[in-house]
């Protein structure tokens, strides 16, 4: 937009709130009229972010439930992070991997020593970290597994979610994700989540390259497998030489109250997806984690990003990384996670229109007593923010609650008030 046309929105916006219109509608029908409809956004017009709040163009504050996907675990606005940015932003931002550059090495040197792994495969978006996983398993698949050439098969969960795409549409079985977007990817199968049986007889056929799972389902509604599921899914993989790709996209880097999900149980993914918070939300930043039998399959010029690897993107995830360990936010997110589900559920026992409550450290969710098709939660959703509290519906009846990590106690039982007299009043 042109100097002038901020100036004349700005004169405009100032005209309409003297007028005693509404603000926020001027921001979304802009929105609605040059944008595609891709989306259907609470209706919250947010302009400024510190830590675990955000602030509207009427300057009315927010807890932030959602943390754009647990993208900012670090918090909004992360003064570490932002320095790391900014240094790198004036020194140099973007080579291509066409030239080496003095950042890389360091970064790639610092995250594989931290989750344990060989190599580092730097992308961008997380649906960029799923295909670069799902290209490797193929590879490894033919090259190392034997599997003849196309006729290797990648094993999903049902519910699973990891993206946009059309590979990652084709493994949904979402139709809101998939339908009136084929042909599909083939070479995709989906068995139930959660299912050691269904996944073990699936296995069996020699062309499985890989099993792709996340650890704790985020968009089916925040569900938890039973204790003992991963491990079981690290030990299949194993007995029938298949790898296990976890996509830890959404519940890696603290969020689910250890630095992955996958580390509350014996089961080291073969192939370990990370993106979201790895940027504290600064820039899109993800990464494809595996040891050199896997990832030294994929040979110069087979796979690759202009984006992926860059320098200020280094220096952020770097800096992303060590907020997380520096403030101890994993422990936080593990003990305040046990609080509010520990509090919800006492205070909510009575509750005729909360069904349940579950989750793992800070990513929970409420489910309501209604069906998968109704309103309710986005009405929920919209009372919670008129008391000062932004959270997402996921379908109709499940609500999901994931706050920044660097909340604090305090913080958290005045979030914890505005949940329980939300749902009180709803009852
Ligand atoms: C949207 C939900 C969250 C993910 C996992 C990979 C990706 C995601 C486990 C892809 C992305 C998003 C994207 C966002 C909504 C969202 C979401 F509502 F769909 F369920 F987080 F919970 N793996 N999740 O959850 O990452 O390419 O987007 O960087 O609007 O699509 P991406």
């Amino acid at each position: 937009m042109t100097n002038l046309g901020i100036i004349g929105l700005k004169h405009y916006l100032c005209k309409v709130k003297t007028l005693g219109m509404n603000i926020d509608q001027e921001y979304i029908e802009r929105e609605n009229r040059y944008g595609a409809h891709n989306y259907h956004p609470l209706p919250v017009v947010l302009s400024r972010g510190e830590g675990v709040f955000v602030w509207d163009v009427n300057n009315k504050r927010y807890y932030d439930f959602l943390s754009a996907y647990s993208a900012v675990n670090q918090g909004h606005c992360n003064i570490k992070i932002l320095d790391a940015l900014n240094l790198q932003a004036s020194k140099l931002t973007l080579t291509s991997r066409a030239f080496h550059n003095d950042v890389l090495g360091d970064y790639e040197e610092f995250i594989t020593n931290l989750f344990g792994y060989d190599k580092i495969l730097p992308m961008n978006t997380g649906v960029e970290g799923g295909e670069t996983a799902n290209k490797l398993a193929r590879k490894w698949g033919y090259m190392k597994k034997g599997i003849k050439e196309d006729k290797a098969r990648i094993i999903f969960a049902h519910g699973n979610f990891w993206g946009r795409t059309l590979a990652a549409i084709s493994s949904s079985d979402d139709p809101l994700s998939y339908k009136g977007f084929g042909p599909y990817m083939p070479g995709y199968s989906l068995i139930p989540y959660n299912d050691l049986d269904a996944l073990e007889h699936e296995l069996k056929d020699p062309n499985v390259a890989a099993f792709m799972v996340e650890p704790i389902q985020g968009e089916a509604g925040v569900v938890v497998p039973d204790d003992g599921y991963l491990a079981g899914v690290r030990s299949l993989c194993t007995k029938y030489n298949v790898l296990y790709i976890a996509d830890e996209v959404q519940t890696g880097i603290a969020r689910t109250g250890k630095m992955l999900a996958s580390d509350y149980e014996d089961a080291r993914p073969d192939i370990l997806i990370l993106g979201k918070a790895l940027s504290g939300g600064v820039l899109p930043i993800s990464a494809v984690l595996a040891d050199d039998e896997i990832m030294l399959c994929i040979q110069p010029g087979e796979h690759g990003s202009t984006f992926g690897g860059n320098p200020l993107a280094c220096k952020v995830a770097k800096a992303a990384l060590e907020v997380v360990i520096d403030e101890g936010l994993s422990d936080n997110a593990f003990v305040l996670g046990d609080l509010f589900r520990q509090e919800l559920n006492d205070r909510l026992s009575s509750s005729k229109i909360v069904k349940l409550i579950r989750g793992k450290g800070l990513l929970n969710a409420i489910v309501i007593n209604d069906t998968e098709d109704s309103s309710t939660a986005w009405d929920i959703c919209l009372a919670l923010r008129d008391n000062g509290l932004l959270a997402k519906p996921t379908h109709g009846n499940i609500i999901r609650f994931a706050p920044p990590l660097v909340i604090t106690k305090e913080q958290l039982m005045d979030c914890i008030d505005i949940i329980v007299s939300t749902l009180t009043d709803f009852d």
